[in-house]
């Protein structure tokens, strides 16, 4: 049994923190992205798959997506509300790419996100 020093104080941390750790927990991967402010929420997609499936963001406040997409594919974050209406579409992006992109302030509440392209893509947006 091996543990990092910082992979417990990261697994607790904030998505900005995460973003900045280069050891985060086993769970978080690393992120690319060169510099995030604290309203970030980085979203991964791998092997048509988001690798990200469970995420947060403050209620009422709009906050920033980055979006790391590992697949020579195209991929989007398209974030649906329990009503089934679209609150937020990114940009269709073919990576391997980052995008960041403005996101809209949520009401409190469960969300669930696909990708417009691949809809086996799916996670849970959750804004406490
Ligand atoms: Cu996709």
């Amino acid at each position: 049994m091996r543990l990092t020093r910082h992979g417990r104080a990261a697994g607790l941390g904030l998505a900005a923190a995460v973003a900045f750790s280069a050891c985060a927990g086993s769970s978080a991967p690393a992120t690319p992205f060169p510099s995030l402010g604290a309203d970030a929420v980085v979203v991964t997609a791998r092997n048509t798959q988001f690798t990200t499936q469970s995420v947060h963001v403050a209620a009422g406040k709009a906050w920033t997506l980055a979006f790391d997409n590992q697949d020579n594919l195209p991929h989007n974050v398209v974030i649906s509300d329990q009503n089934n209406t679209t609150v937020f579409a990114s940009t269709i992006v073919t990576g391997p790419t980052l995008k960041v992109e403005a996101a809209p302030a949520l009401a409190a509440g469960e969300y669930h996100f696909v990708c417009a392209v691949h809809s086996e893509m799916h996670g849970t947006l959750t804004v406490p």
